[in-house]
Order: structure tokens, then C-alpha cells, then sequence
């Protein structure tokens, strides 16, 4: 019988090899990449995904639109499948960038398919498995093998597009010391998981915390509630994610002594965002704070960050693994929950 959780376990903390791998693939191809990216002429990007793949989008647009200068937005796949209208403007030359683990969330799939059938620009997509739809549905398709895996929640396969789409974005925007950088997130994320795993395991095994708020701003907001969404995937627990300042308009009246804050702190943002959780802390809140310096959870990392984000996810990631386990439930297999969402051709799940 395999343990609880073993696969996770596994996953999250074979991320830092996975994102070694994933560099290394993408280097191989970055002459192809670079050609697609600038022969297409885009004046626009759309990100697309479903749960965490849309979290990623989130995130992936923030950066791509900060790195390389150009408008960059993300939707749910569903949102492109249903609304192309509201989704993106026919009279610009868009890229959408469809990403999935499974490669067949049927909503992915029918975002590219109507995307492609309206006549849109191109479509670069980013996903795990070579044999699935999505990854042949593209005009440039990224497979990131190293992404692969066991468990129902997305940990390793989410860092490892996510770091893929860093590297697209330092790429386009023709980075090279950013993507030279990316090559020591490895060492920060293996440093990051030896240094903090018991502080996750007792923020994890604290069973008094009733409520979990995960603030991120800018590029970090879609990693923050891509945390929220393992809180309650694997741990099944109250979890929402707010931009930081946002935090004070109204949500902060859910705070109490059980509640936790998980603050995505930035460099550039620092003392606002802290200041956001000193009053919380100073209302009774229990804070976990990370960044490149001042924090609880210290990054060490010395890249710019732009490239370090990813390092706010591992001990995220770990808090909801260890408060499952704590709970008794199995990380691996969430309530209610399939690796992958396929719809009928009536809509059906
Ligand atoms: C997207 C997704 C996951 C979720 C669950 C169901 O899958 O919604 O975010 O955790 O596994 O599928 P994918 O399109 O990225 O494979």
C-alpha cells in the first residue's frame, strides 16, 4: 500500500530537479522559440488555463507583460470557450498561450479550437504528456515532461510551467542575464525546502488555525492563489487569496487569533506589504511572511525577482500537504477531485 501522501511528498520536493530539467529542455529549443515569438508580431498575449493552470496564466501574464512590455492578460479556458468576445479583440494579433498538466481539460482544448476557428493569431501551448490533445493542438507546442505526475493536485507540475513561462518571457524580451539567473532558482529551491520544511510541518499541524488568507501582489497574485487553492484542495480549508493592500478593504474583518496569513512579500513593495501584516498580526493574526530578505521564510536567492517568484510556492505548497496529513486526509486524492476535468459534448463533467 502505497503512505499518504507519498506521491506529493515526492513532488514537491523533487521540484528543484524538475526545474533544472525544464531550463535545460527550453535552452535546447530556445532558437525555435525565439523565431515563433518574433515572427509573429503579437500585440497581445492571452494566457489560458483551468484551476491551477489558470492560477499560472495569472501569473505568467503579470510577468510576461512586465518583462517583455506587452499587453498581456489571463482568462479561464471556459471564459475564451464561451465569451471570445469579451476574451479578446479580433482586431489584434493575439497569442494565446494554452497551458494544462494534463494536456485534456476539455476546456483548454475547446479554447484553442475556437480560438483557432475564429481565425486568431497563433498559439503557443505548454503542457506534460506528449500523447495528449493539447500538446499537437498548438502552432508551437512546449511539452514539459518534467511536469509529470502521480498525484491530483498540482505542485511540481505547476512550478515547472511556471518557470517555463519565465523563461519564455526573458527569452522574447531577449534577457539573457535573466535567464542565466534562472539557473541558480535550483539551488534556492533545494535550500528552501531543506531550511523550511519544519516550519511548514508546524504551521501545517497547528489544527487551532480555522481560516487561511494568501496575499500576493503584481505578478505574484496568481501564485498566491494557486496556494490557496492546495489549502483547499489538499487540506480541505477555508482559503482565499487577495492583492495585499486590498486585504484591508474589508476582508481583514474575518481575522481573528485562528486565522493565517501567508504574505507573498515583494522587494520592490516591501514595507507596504509588511505593514499590511504587522496590523493584521497586531489584530491577533498569525503570520507567515516570505521574501528575499526581512521575512520569516528567507529566499537567499540572489536573482532578480523577476525570476524568484516560484520560491514563494514549496512552503505554501508544504503548509496544505502537512495540514492534510495533519487532518488525517490523504494528500494525494482530494475530495471530490479528478486529475483532469472532461466535459461531454452537453457540458457534462
Ligand atoms: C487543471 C485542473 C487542476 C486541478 C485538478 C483538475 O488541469 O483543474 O488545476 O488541480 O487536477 O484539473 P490541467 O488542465 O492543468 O491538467
Amino acid at each position: 500500500m502505497v503512505e499518504r501522501g507519498s506521491y506529493t511528498r515526492t513532488e514537491i520536493f523533487s521540484q528543484p530537479d524538475a526545474w533544472t530539467k525544464t531550463l535545460h529542455y527550453l535552452t535546447g529549443l530556445s532558437g525555435e522559440i525565439k523565431s515563433f515569438l518574433d515572427e509573429g508580431q503579437f500585440e497581445a498575449v492571452l494566457f489560458t488555463g483551468c484551476g491551477s493552470t489558470y492560477y499560472l496564466a495569472l501569473a505568467a501574464a503579470a510577468i510576461c507583460q512586465q518583462v517583455v512590455q506587452i499587453p498581456a492578460r489571463a482568462l479561464p479556458a471556459s471564459e475564451i470557450w464561451l465569451y471570445p468576445d469579451s476574451a479578446y479583440l479580433t482586431s489584434q494579433k493575439t497569442l494565446l498561450v494554452a497551458i494544462s498538466r494534463s494536456g485534456e481539460t476539455t476546456e483548454t482544448l475547446r479554447a484553442v479550437a475556437s480560438f483557432r476557428e475564429r481565425g486568431q493569431g497563433k498559439v503557443l501551448t505548454l503542457s506534460c504528456y506528449p500523447t495528449m490533445p493539447l500538446a499537437s493542438a498548438g502552432h508551437l507546442n512546449l511539452i514539459i515532461e518534467a511536469g509529470q505526475e502521480d498525484s491530483v493536485a498540482q505542485t511540481r507540475a505547476f512550478s515547472t510551467l511556471y518557470v517555463g513561462c519565465v523563461f519564455l518571457a526573458a527569452l522574447w524580451a531577449d534577457e539573457t542575464s535573466l535567464i542565466n539567473d534562472m539557473a541558480k532558482l535550483p539551488q534556492a529551491g533545494t535550500n528552501l525546502l531543506r531550511d523550511y520544511a519544519d516550519v511548514a510541518k508546524q504551521f501545517g499541524s497547528d489544527l487551532s488555525l480555522e481560516r487561511f488568507y494568501l496575499l500576493g501582489s503584481g505578478p505574484r497574485y496568481g501564485l498566491a492563489a494557486e496556494v490557496s487553492l492546495k489549502m483547499k484542495e489538499m487540506s480541505l480549508s477555508h482559503s482565499e487569496p487577495f492583492h495585499f493592500l486590498e486585504y484591508r478593504h474589508g476582508p481583514m474583518s474575518m481575522v481573528t487569533d485562528k486565522t493565517l496569513l501567508y504574505g507573498l512579500v515583494s522587494e520592490a513593495n516591501h514595507a507596504a506589504e509588511k505593514l499590511v501584516l504587522t496590523e493584521m498580526k497586531a489584530r491577533g493574526a498569525q503570520v507567515l511572511s516570505l521574501s528575499d530578505s526581512d521575512a520569516d521564510v528567507l529566499f537567499k536567492s540572489g536573482v532578480p525577482e523577476a525570476i524568484r517568484n516560484v520560491l514563494y510556492l514549496p512552503v505554501g505548497q508544504l503548509v496544505a500537504f502537512e495540514r492534510s496529513l495533519a487532518k488525517g486526509l490523504n494528500p494525494d486524492r482530494p475530495n471530490n477531485l479528478e486529475t483532469v476535468v472532461r466535459l461531454d459534448n452537453n457540458g457534462h463533467a
